[in-house]
């Protein structure tokens, strides 16, 4: 149990939706969603219960990297709309008590940003310094070789040679994707300046992308050879949460944060202990309120690539979820809790079911694990109404996000082309390709799932699962996965002391079987219980509830409620949450 009084704040209570712009509603029928089609769902928005959006990348944007390629930070990427019409829907939002969050990309810009054509333009550039720029090495036969052996996170070397100025600059993600020097002062001021700028035009706070990236080992040393086959390395020890990284975080806090009213969860990368941890989110370190640690979305990937086998298991979700929930009131942290964001393949897909007669229940499952714990939840746009990824029959080709297609095209042509050979890539793609969590929104029955005119072609494939598996559907159903967000949503504002403040106690293993999470929340206010059982497979449970004997079920998403007695049947897939008087 927490040794802090937990103080409480409105980032605390919070849920938070996530929208990818590209794919929510297309206003004007050009198969890309738009910010006016953001404004004219905020009825929605506020219908489901959520608090604030996190709006991923919309600025101008060569979109490589769909808008985590950054090229004017103050400038909105065209066909998303104009910054009039973001001023609009700040301010809609807010009519609405939604706060929003913008996506901070600034661990690298695009290669078209105005600074990095300038620090590209000469050796002697007023902005040189504000990238990382090296000399090339050579080998003993005089070949030009990258001044390290470090792999890019999308494949290749994570060096590029510009001809023009004859040195090579690093590029943790995609070669146009160069990485910002933050060891350069006026580099870092003229990227508060920028968050300054949506700040003063009322944005709520910050995801901060690749935040512990920023700082890299100042002598860039080589990663250890762990695949003597392969030409590059993980150079991840030396280039996350560097030596750096806490001065950084901490002139943003004083410099820009702290004369906002505003929140900050930063993506954080290759680091995952708990000491490392604290030190980001301790409240008395004065750095962020909160972080995706991302091991929850990486519970399936394979120990060396994200693409090779490893199947989920409950007992993953067991541990991270005890882990950081038993952590974080250890140093008066916050967590954030999620399942699903735009870098993975749907959790309803992969942790769960999304056959036909597990779907709903699964989905609801989900979603009270969601609302249920110590943090703040991200949900993923879809997650409300059970969208799932792309069905076994999408082939290789319906893939377009280049972190999975790089991968794909990099085994393939290690197997001599031969597609024959790709299955068991396919098969990985089929659940954790990027493409998955930026599938168009499914609004109704019509043509493209009312994401966009009939006439237009989506920018992304639209799943066809959408006749039967959309907002419309769900809308006046009182057991549709839509109407039990809305409802476990509502209790867990009126039941906050205890679902958002509560202490956590962990059920151990041995009470619910290995296929069922199960814990107790407990208000410091009331003393009230809450008892949450989470049944992750698809055939029934018994859990012996004794000590619960008169609890009553606050929510399930199963019939048969009413006065727990001994034992709690779980069907599959099954949830229920117990409370006591
Ligand atoms: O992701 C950072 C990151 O490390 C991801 O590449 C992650 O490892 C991968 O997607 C897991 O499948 C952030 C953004 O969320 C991502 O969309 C961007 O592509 C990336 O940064 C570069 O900005």
């Amino acid at each position: 149990m927490s040794s802090f009084p937990v103080e409480k704040t409105w980032w605390k209570e919070a849920v938070v939706y996530q929208i990818y712009p590209a794919s929510y509603l297309d206003s004007n029928g050009d198969g890309l969603g738009d910010i006016p089609g953001i404004i004219s769902k905020v009825p929605y928005i506020k219908s489901l219960g959520v608090d604030a959006i996190w709006l991923s990348p919309i600025f101008a944007s060569p979109q490589k990297d769909m808008g985590y390629d950054v090229a004017d930070y103050r400038s909105i990427h065209a066909p998303y709309g104009t910054i009039n019409e973001v001023q609009t829907l700040i301010e809609k939002l807010h009519a609405n008590n939604i706060r929003i969050l913008m996506d901070l990309v600034v661990n690298h810009t695009s290669d078209q940003h105005a600074w990095f054509k300038e620090s590209r333009s000469s050796k002697s550039s007023a902005k040189r310094q504000w990238y990382i720029w090296r000399d090339a090495k050579y080998d003993e036969m005089g070949n030009r070789k990258e001044p390290n052996n470090w792999k890019s996170i999308f494949g290749g070397s994570a060096w590029v040679f510009d001809e023009g100025s004859d040195q090579y600059y690093l590029a943790l993600f995609l070669p146009s994707q160069p990485d910002l020097n933050w060891e350069n002062a006026d580099m870092r001021k003229a990227t508060h300046d920028d968050m300054r700028f949506w700040l003063d035009r009322g944005v709520d706070g910050f995801r901060i992308d690749s935040m512990n990236l920023m700082s890299k080992h100042p002598d860039l040393p080589d990663g250890k050879i762990v695949n003597p086959d392969e030409p590059y390395q993980s150079g991840a020890e030396f280039f996350a949460s560097g030596p750096k990284m806490h001065d950084y975080i901490r002139e943003i806090r004083t410099e820009v944060l702290d004369h906002y009213d505003v929140m900050t969860v930063g993506e954080l990368g290759f680091t995952k202990d708990e000491k490392s941890v604290r030190q980001y989110v301790a409240k008395d370190r004065h750095e962020l309120n909160m972080l995706f640690t991302g091991d929850i979305v990486d519970m399936d990937f394979g120990a060396n690539a994200k693409y090779e086998r490893d199947d989920f298991h409950p007992r993953k979700i067991r541990h991270i979820t005890n882990m950081w929930q038993k952590a974080m009131p250890k140093f008066n942290g916050w967590n954030t809790i999620y399942l699903d964001n735009h870098d993975s393949g749907r959790s309803l897909s992969r942790y769960a079911s999304d056959a036909p007669q597990h779907r709903s229940n699964a989905a609801k499952m989900m979603a009270t694990y969601m609302t249920t714990l110590s943090g703040t939840p991200f949900m993923l746009a879809g997650q409300e109404i059970g969208m799932a990824n792309l069905g076994k029959d999408y082939g290789a080709e319906s893939y377009i996000d280049v972190e999975g297609k790089n991968y794909y095209n990099e085994v393939l042509k290690n197997r001599g082309g031969n597609v024959e050979k790709m299955n068991d890539v396919l098969r990985e793609m089929q659940l954790k390709s990027r493409d998955h969590g930026r599938l168009p929104m499914q609004w109704d029955n019509s043509p493209h799932a009312g994401f966009t005119v009939e006439s237009a072609q989506p920018w992304m494939t639209v799943n066809k699962d959408f006749t039967e598996w959309n907002v419309a559907s769900q809308l006046d159903d009182p057991n549709s996965i839509m109407a039990y967000w809305k409802q476990i949503l509502a209790l867990r504002k009126a039941y906050k002391d205890l679902l958002v403040y509560g202490s956590y106690t962990a059920l151990d293993e041995s009470e619910t079987g290995e296929m069922v999470l199960g814990y107790e929340r407990e208000s410091s206010e009331t003393g009230q219980k809450a008892v949450v059982l989470l049944n992750f497979s698809n055939q029934s449970q018994q859990v012996t509830v004794q000590r619960y004997e008169g609890f009553k079920v606050l929510i399930s998403n199963q019939s048969g409620d009413g006065i727990v007695k001994e034992e709690v049947e779980l069907q599959s897939y099954g949830a229920v949450v117990l409370l006591s008087a």
